[in-house]
């Protein structure tokens, strides 16, 4: 019974894990795996949560269990954005972010320059939509953050920026193994990220492995 009760929380744990949520900035609404396929996953309609969110050398931070992925950023300028067509323009995707890719799991804290993206309406003070893009191998998942842009925030102050590649893992236990057992594993993880570095940019490795 006891067996069956912490498999079963494994179980939740592992799907609760893949796909990827948020950190920062706080999305629309609380996590639901099975609307994160759909548009802003799941939230279609703008919030009053907005986070002040720096125009320009901000950052976003995303948590996944996939090992390999591809992420990426879109912009809506729109009021109300509740459609993908408000983060494009004449069919064009609104890029904050462009496309990158990871080889490995765990979180990334991902530079984010607004202001350089090019995007019309991006101003001081502007209210816009972050929807976040990711694809870890089953399919497009979505997150989205409203945002107020500041001139004056240069450096967020409600979130750390710190990343965390973890090997991939069916188990806890197995992983735990994985990662004690040998330090050449470890240097690994430790290219992958600088690789992620090179990708992304990230701004400092804090490699924290349990
Ligand atoms: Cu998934």
């Amino acid at each position: 019974m006891r067996f069956t009760t912490s498999a079963f929380l494994l179980g939740l744990f592992a799907s609760a894990t893949a796909h990827f949520t948020l950190l920062y900035p706080l999305p629309r609404g609380d996590f639901d795996e099975d609307l994160e396929p759909n548009f802003c996953g799941g939230y279609t309609e703008v919030t009053t949560n907005r986070t002040t969110f720096p125009l320009s050398g901000g950052f976003f931070t995303i948590k996944t269990g996939h090992a390999g992925f591809t992420v990426g950023a879109l912009l809506s300028t729109v009021a109300d954005p509740n459609n993908f067509d408000n983060f494009s323009v004449n069919g064009v995707d609104q890029l904050a972010y462009q496309y990158a890719e990871e080889a490995s799991a765990g979180t990334f804290c991902i530079p984010l320059n607004i202001s350089a993206a090019g995007i019309s309406g991006v101003k001081d003070g502007a209210n816009v939509t972050l929807q976040i893009v990711f694809a870890g191998g089953d399919g497009n998942l979505y997150q989205c953050a409203d945002l107020t842009l500041s001139a004056n925030l240069t450096t967020p102050s409600d979130a750390t920026c710190s990343n965390a590649t973890v090997t991939a893992s069916t188990t806890a236990s197995s992983a735990a193994a994985s990662e004690t057992s040998t330090t050449t594993s470890v240097g690994v993880t430790h290219q992958a990220s600088a690789a992620a570095a090179f990708l992304f940019g990230i701004v400092g490795v804090a490699v924290a492995l349990l």
